[in-house]
């Protein structure tokens, strides 16, 4: 008896180990806030059991990695971030389509802004500029009203924004200049622009912290994060500015060649549910969600009651690399 117990438990064990080695873990880039990123793999890990290994990573800087990555890739999928850089590594094949279960519960406006498939639409979010009242008061300095105002030289050195290379907000920013000016305008606007820039951060949220803090006085941001920022006590106003303004659309990819295409899918299909999108709420992301069904943030802005630019993604898609390219040419190497 003592022997049969003996080698039921032996076997016991070796199924129990083998279990361990199948067991998978989804790998997860995110472009979002780290804190949203974290809920989000919290989140699946409950709902299904499988285990999230993340990295946070700026929108292009993702994009670069899935480059470097092409012959060997690392991650299953590509959540967050502006839509460009996901709409770009489709067009590179970085990416392979996925049609989510979820697809008849997002809104046909965001759900699928390239076309096929090819990149997810999960939230949306409008750009602006998040100000700093208290700083330009103590200098005299009007406060202001839109992209025009930001060229006036007595902003010099008090404005940031991010470098439209590595990060998603000033690729949407950059080609918001096009929408409104046309391509040659917009480089004449951002060479004027450029005099009056502190500095050219990495990521997206990092210029309005920097305004939060009273370091610059003006930020070019994201006007859910600028909220956010004022709920933590930084002394900001968020501002829509008055030509008209671009907005995102927070993107989910599939990697061509993920180690676990599977676990991807899953959690395509785990993320983009209603119960999913409100969570990141909790953790004062405060984007719209495309989910139809998913409750909206009581102090998100919706994108009908702002001006906003015809932002044409499929361009951007098209066009977003060359843009960089000539922005570090024609502005970023000028003297400031
Ligand atoms: O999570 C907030 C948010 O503004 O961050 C993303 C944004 O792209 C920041 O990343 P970058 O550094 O690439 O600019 C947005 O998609 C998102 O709404």
């Amino acid at each position: 008896m003592k022997r049969i117990f003996g080698i039921v438990l032996v076997l016991l064990l070796a199924m129990g180990s083998f279990a361990f080695a199948q067991q998978k873990t989804l790998v997860l880039y995110g472009s979002a806030e780290p804190r949203i990123v974290e809920k989000l793999a919290q989140g699946f890990e409950e709902a299904t059991g499988v285990k999230v290994k993340w990295i946070r990573m700026s929108s292009g800087e993702t994009l670069a990695r899935l480059r470097a990555e092409k012959e060997n890739p690392q991650a299953d999928v590509w959540w967050g971030g502006t839509l460009d850089p996901h709409s770009i590594a489709a067009l590179e094949g970085l990416t392979v389509p996925y049609k989510p279960k979820t697809w008849d519960q997002l809104d046909p406006r965001f759900r699928d802004p390239i076309g096929g498939q090819r990149v997810i639409g999960v939230y949306v979010g409008v750009l602006g500029l998040a100000v700093n009242e208290g700083v330009l008061k103590s200098m005299g300095l009007p406060i202001p009203k839109g992209w025009n105002d930001l060229t006036n030289p007595a902003y010099k050195g008090l404005i940031g924004m991010a470098n439209p290379n590595t990060s998603g907000t000033a690729l949407t920013m950059l080609a918001t200049q096009v929408f409104l000016r046309g391509e040659e305008g917009a480089f004449e606007y951002m060479k004027k622009l450029h005099r009056n820039i502190a500095n050219y951060t990495k990521s997206g949220v990092a210029p309005s912290i920097l305004a939060g803090r009273g370091e610059i006085a003006i930020a070019v941001a994201f006007l859910h994060d600028v909220i956010y920022e004022i709920q933590e006590g930084y002394p900001l106003k968020a501002i829509a500015p008055v030509e008209g303004t671009g907005y995102e659309i927070g993107g989910l990819n599939l990697i061509k060649g993920a180690p676990h295409p599977e676990l991807g899918k899953k959690f395509m299909d785990w993320v983009t549910t209603a119960k999913a999108q409100e969570s990141m709420a909790t953790v004062g992301s405060y984007q719209l969600p495309t989910n139809k069904f998913a409750k909206v943030p009581s102090v998100a802005i919706p994108i009908d009651s702002v001006k906003t630019v015809n932002y044409d993604f499929k361009w951007v898609a098209e066009n977003g690399v060359r843009l960089q390219d000539r922005w570090t040419r024609e502005v970023f190497t000028l003297p400031r």
